[in-house]
């Protein structure tokens, strides 16, 4: 799985391979310049300083002197420029996998089906695209380099080491198998903790999110406290969790940082035997002292190390999930485009559906045919399926048994992206973006003219009340903007939907929330729209069912009456019913 994750990261740095393994050259390369200052000091002590001709030395080769100064100076320069340039690529690297990968999720995710949006909670799908990403970053930037930096001044070190004193680098080398071994031991500790960290700060987020988007629902049950609590109570989990998995490093960290400080100490004790029995030279004692960090410091790092790449591990699994997320609706082999307009012909053949993760079935045996250009209204108690069944014709689910035509050819044997642009919706909870209405109501045609706009707001019966705003069609709505009431979004919805030009114009409730009197309008434009398009109207009220060319009434997800007003009336059944109740007339 990890090497999978990996090849992953690796197949997400396409155009920058080359470069990021130029990086890690470049890594390998100032951490092998780190020796070279320990080693001229080693030639300057030995030569110059402590051994037996160093005076004489110090006459006779006074520019040999001064030149290696003069290296040790201009090493280091250059050992920093390489720091610097190295520095930039990880950055550059990092920052471009990031943008790819992100770009990449948030197509994946306008593409998935509405199942996926039912599983998968904003507030988790937020904390994948910004921390987890993150934790991903993080890894190219820092973990690897810190692990080649670790792993190419250990080895230069050990090299040099065994090169000057091979019985002392020995010596040193023991005490790499106890840090692995606790490492080791670290790891199986703490990868569970990350995962349950990235749980919390996932729950973290929903939290936050959900209350910032039902703020309302809180101020009008004045439940303030309640969600601070609630978000409190999130937050010290989410920072219990925080500790916890720092305090799993500080249980190893006393036996690593044991091992490290060991090392000066076993130099001084037996490097200073060496030196007295003349194995060592006293150069070679300063280089391996002053060298010492180099070998002590990686073993530091490898908590720390390990730390964000179990982060990674977690975090990077999480992303990955959404990255091969694949929606199940997709075009089949062989489906064909749109060519020109749809008539907008809607047949259902003995439609039956079912939720993935519901037990029964919402919809049961669904025929019914409705005509290019006819009105079709369909009528039913809350929660019989109207909703549902109006779902399955732009395809946002497949049908469970049975088929759904348009003109005559099965929608699965459509594209669905022409498809959906053949069907204006609006939906029964009303999004509108934080934009102009003008935008807005443009949203899926941004190149219609501003008149247009205007046409398709008078059908919606929303001319009127947005030339009365001061900014009229450039008014900003949605969170930044004033607010409107649920009618005006609703006309707006319809605008919006309208402004398409769809062959088939689907409306979801979109006129519960006007009035009998702008409703009578709405009815009125749809009537005397100048284009061609099947309707398919979900309404609770009669005055909007009753010119229709057909009615259904639905109830527990099957057709139970189905007819014109007159003869559903003649019928004195639900709609009969309901008619009467509405009319509050006894008799008609
Ligand atoms: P409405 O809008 O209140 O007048 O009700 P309808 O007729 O539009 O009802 P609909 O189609 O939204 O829901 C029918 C049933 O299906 C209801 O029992 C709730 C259930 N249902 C709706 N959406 C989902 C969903 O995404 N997943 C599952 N498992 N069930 C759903
Ligand atoms: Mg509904």
């Amino acid at each position: 799985m990890k090497k999978s994750k990996l090849r992953w990261l690796w197949e997400n740095m396409e155009g920058y391979r080359g470069l990021y393994i130029l990086g890690i050259f470049g890594t390998l390369l100032y951490n092998v310049l780190q020796l070279t200052v320990p080693f001229v000091t080693q030639q300057i002590i030995d030569l110059f300083l402590s051994g037996e001709n160093a005076a004489s030395n110090l006459e006779t080769k006074r520019s040999l002197f001064f030149g290696l100064i003069a290296a040790m100076v201009l090493l280091t320069l250059f050992r920093v420029t390489v720091v610097y340039l190295d520095c930039m690529i990880y950055e550059k690297v990092s920052q471009a996998a990031l943008y790819r990968i992100r770009n990449f999720l948030y197509n994946k995710m306008q593409r998935q089906d509405m199942a996926f949006y039912s599983v998968y909670r904003t507030g988790d799908l937020m904390t994948r695209l910004t921390g987890d990403l993150d934790a991903v970053r993080h890894m190219i930037a820092w973990v690897v380099r810190t692990i080649i930096e670790s792993f190419a001044l250990y080895s230069a070190t050990m090299i040099y080491f065994f090169f000057m004193n091979w019985k002392l680098a020995l010596i040193m080398l023991m005490m790499s198998p106890i840090i692995f071994g606790i490492i080791f031991l670290f790891k199986k500790q703490v990868a569970p903790k990350h995962k349950l960290l990235r749980e919390k700060m996932a729950t973290l987020n929903t939290a936050a999110q959900e209350n910032i988007s039902g703020n309302r629902v809180v101020k009008a049950f004045a439940k303030e406290e309640h969600e601070i609590e609630k978000f409190d109570q999130c937050n010290s989990e989410y920072s219990k969790t925080n500790i916890e998995t720092s305090f799993v490093w500080l249980r190893f960290f006393p036996f690593v940082e044991t091992v490290a400080n060991l090392m000066p100490v076993i130099l001084l004790v037996i490097g200073g035997l060496f030196l007295i029995n003349d194995q060592l030279t006293m150069g070679e004692y300063a280089a391996f002292s002053g060298l010492i960090w180099a070998i002590a410091n990686p073993m530091r790092n490898m908590g720390n190390v390990m730390n964000e790449f179990q982060r990674f591990d977690a975090a990077s699994a999480k992303v990955m999930e959404l990255y091969y997320a694949e929606p199940k609706i997709v075009d089949l082999p062989g489906a064909c485009d749109i060519e020109g307009r749809l008539k907008g012909k809607i047949e259902f053949k003995n439609v039956s559906f079912r939720y993935e993760d519901a037990d029964i079935p919402v919809l049961h045996d669904i025929s019914f045919t409705a005509e290019a250009g006819q009105t079709i209204a369909i009528m039913g108690e809350t929660g019989c399926g109207k909703t549902s069944l109006i779902n399955l014709i732009p395809r946002f689910y497949e049908p469970t048994e049975g088929e759904i035509y348009i003109d005559g050819k099965n929608i699965r044997d459509y594209k669905i992206q022409p498809l959906r642009k053949s069907i204006g919706l609006a939906t029964q909870d009303v999004l509108l973006y934080s934009d102009t209405i003008d935008g807005n109501i443009a949203y899926g045609d941004a190149n219609i003219s501003a008149d247009d706009v205007r046409k398709f707001a008078k059908y919606s019966a929303a001319e009127d009340f947005i030339s009365k705003m001061p900014e009229g069609y450039d008014t900003i709505v949605g969170e930044r903007g004033v607010g409107l009431s649920g009618g005006q979004k609703q006309r707006i919805s319809l605008a919006r939907a309208l402004a398409i030009k769809p062959s088939i114009l689907i409306l979801d409730d979109t006129t519960s929330a006007v009035d009998l009197e702008t409703e009578k309008t709405i009815q009125e434009g749809l009537r005397h729209l100048d284009f061609d398009c099947t309707k398919i109207i979900i309404a609770q009220r009669v005055s909007t069912t009753k010119n229709a060319d057909l009615i259904l009434v639905l109830q527990d997800g099957r057709i139970t009456e189905a007819g014109t007003h007159e003869q559903l009336l003649s019928k004195r059944g639900y709609y009969y019913d309901v008619v009467r109740l509405q009319t509050g007339e006894e008799d008609i």
